[in-house]
């Protein structure tokens, strides 16, 4: 499971946004969004690196990212 650390997020639109973009990587992935907390939770056999530049590159800085 990871956990990031993710800024800019406000609304219904951005865990979308967000939730696609691991999806683009890992279909299977499993992802959890505490829009208060500004948390994304993830349950992915992918990469952390390429869980965090994918939700990067989405448009949703990462300010931290850890495996929990
Ligand atoms: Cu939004």
């Amino acid at each position: 499971m990871y956990e990031l650390q993710v800024e800019e997020m406000s609304c219904g639109h951005c865990v979308n946004a967000v939730t696609k973009a691991v999806q683009a990587i890992d279909a299977q992935a499993q992802v959890e969004v505490d829009l208060a907390q500004r948390k994304v939770r993830v349950q992915s056999g992918a990469e952390l690196t390429r869980v965090a530049a994918a939700i990067g590159d989405a448009g949703y800085p990462v300010v931290s990212s850890a495996v929990v």
